[in-house]
């Protein structure tokens, strides 16, 4: 055609000529933008095809997240954790701000505390409006011969996503630290094996910075239920010692002692002995965070087993329960 044209325009005039040779440009542009267009068109084929790819990869992995949330349930059958990862869980400042603005089932709640913008934890509430610090039980077997370190920040579950109920833990002695600077009625409730259970608070009670080794300081003792003595502050450490052994075995204003850093007031390592971190004094005439010993103590010294002596006795077994609370001044515990 274009030869044809050639061969033409020797009898075609020079307007004519001219124009031919515009639109010969003209049919030159448009072949190559074609084949430009062609190219473009290819790849988005491939793109097109790319993205079809994509998207049944993306159903493929949806299906198998809905099948791996229905097996969740299935095993699972409490919202909880789910409630808890999912954020809509409560996020509260305290658990009285907690039972101020929720109805708290009687067997507790778990709750995510925030005590600062940067400090926040997972932890238990219950409808007294009393946060749990430590939770033990038998059968839990969270071991508490920690470090230091793992004292401070913490340790175990507040709450128990396969059982759906309170954990075994401790929340931590920067947080109890920071919960108890103003001062906080300091619970504590306890079981022993033959099923007996009592409580036991202390008012005004706080402790103190770990620049000060998290020292603990006691208000004033009440009995809240049942039959126990004050073993906090040595009650009652008998077995051939007298009452001024009591100054040897009070755990007020004494330090939090672990086994890798030892600030108690005998001259071996208390937390190495008992096994646990504790405010240790020489060394114990309560200690909550002992071994979940099931083996008779026998008077065996130093006592084995988590205890209370003025509730557990020393030849008793290790107590079965034991629950470390703190609630604000004003509010009474309801334990019993
Ligand atoms: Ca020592």
């Amino acid at each position: 055609m274009i030869t044809k044209n050639r061969q033409n325009k020797k009898i075609l005039s020079k307007k004519e000529k001219s124009r031919l040779n515009s639109l010969e440009r003209l049919h030159e542009l448009m072949k190559s933008d074609l084949q430009k267009a062609a190219v473009v068109f290819d790849k988005l084929l491939t793109i097109k095809e790319n993205v079809r790819k994509d998207v049944r990869q993306i159903r493929g992995s949806i299906t198998r997240a809905q099948q791996s949330e229905k097996e969740c349930e299935n095993t699972a059958p409490c919202a909880v954790p789910r409630r808890i990862y999912n954020i809509p869980v409560k996020e509260v400042r305290s658990c009285v701000e907690l039972v101020q603005t929720e109805n708290v089932p009687e067997d507790g709640s778990a709750v995510v505390l925030r005590i600062d913008d940067f400090l926040q934890k997972i932890a238990f509430c219950y409808p007294d409006g009393r946060i749990v610090i430590q939770s033990r039980f038998s059968g839990g077997g969270m071991s508490f011969d920690r470090t230091w370190t793992e004292y401070e920040r913490g340790f175990g579950d507040a709450y128990d996503f396969k059982a759906c109920k309170k954990g075994e833990y401790w929340i931590g002695n920067k947080y109890i630290n920071r919960l108890s600077n103003k001062g906080m009625n300091f619970g504590v409730k306890l079981k022993r094996t033959d099923g007996e259970t009592a409580a036991a608070s202390y008012a005004d009670t706080r402790v103190s910075d770990e620049a000060e080794f998290f020292r603990l300081k006691l208000g004033n003792f009440n009995i809240e239920c049942g039959t126990l003595g004050d073993s906090l502050r040595g009650d009652s450490y008998s077995r051939s010692y007298d009452s001024r052994n009591i100054a040897k075995t009070t755990h007020d204003e004494m330090y939090f002692s672990t086994r890798d850093n030892d600030n108690d007031a005998f001259s071996g390592n208390c937390a190495a002995i008992e096994k646990s971190g504790w405010w240790y004094n020489r060394c114990s005439a309560a200690n909550l965070n002992a071994p979940m010993s099931n083996a008779s103590e026998n008077g065996v010294f130093p006592p084995d087993g988590i205890n209370w002596q003025s509730f557990s006795g020393l030849q008793t077994l290790s107590l079965q329960e034991t629950e470390m609370s703190l609630l604000p001044a004003g509010w009474n515990f309801t334990f019993c």
